[in-house]
């Protein structure tokens, strides 16, 4: 078993990386080091920062993943700053934004930064879907309520065992983990 710190102050991300590592015989432990999140519009620039922050600090192999909700219709907004935006105006914010708006089309993107002493080294995963009219299920967190991936009718948040299948977290962790498994 191969165990990787993941700094984050956020149990489900590491609950849903570990779905993953445990296919692949790594376990994501986490830690509560915190890391300035740079204002970049691209999680990826956010992500890489982070785990070069982290390392430094810390002088040990670490993780950061950072996730953006980008919505067509308001030119990617929240983007690189969802977690800003769901503080100040939640999901029933974002429904506000969008009503009678028919253009509903977004996607999560996510973005692993891993740092070790060769430097970092970035994994995205992303899932396509739109933003329904109101929030549905209970299970997730964050946009989960709002979000449905294309081809399904259930929110995140109403199948979390289908978001644990497609999600951006997922594919974003599987390719982190089949790299690892490639080079450990
Ligand atoms: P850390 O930065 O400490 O890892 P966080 O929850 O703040 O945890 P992000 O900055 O990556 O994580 O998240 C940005 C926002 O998007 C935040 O409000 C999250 O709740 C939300 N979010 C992240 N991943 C999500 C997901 O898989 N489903 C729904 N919402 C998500």
């Amino acid at each position: 078993m191969i165990t990787i710190n993941f700094a984050t102050t956020n149990p489900h991300k590491v609950n849903e990386g570990n779905s993953v590592g445990k296919k692949y015989g790594i376990n994501f432990r986490q830690i509560a080091e915190g890391y300035p999140e740079v204002r970049d519009e691209d999680v990826a620039v956010v992500a890489e920062e982070g785990a070069r922050y982290v390392f430094d600090k810390i002088k040990e192999t670490v993780i950061v993943e950072d996730t953006g909700l980008f919505i067509e219709t308001l030119n990617g907004f929240p983007g690189s700053y969802s977690a800003f935006v769901f503080n100040k105006i939640g999901n029933e914010g974002i429904l506000s934004l969008l009503k009678e708006n028919e253009r509903r089309k977004a996607r999560f993107v996510s973005a692993i930064g891993y740092c070790d002493l060769g430097g970092v080294k970035i994994f995205r995963g992303v899932v396509e879907g739109f933003i329904v009219d109101e929030m549905r299920g209970e299970g997730g967190f964050g946009y989960d309520p709002i979000f449905q991936p294309h081809g399904y009718d259930k929110t995140f948040a109403q199948d979390y065992l289908l978001k644990n299948e497609i999600s951006h977290r997922k594919s974003a962790f599987q390719l982190f983990c089949e790299w690892l498994r490639e080079t450990r």
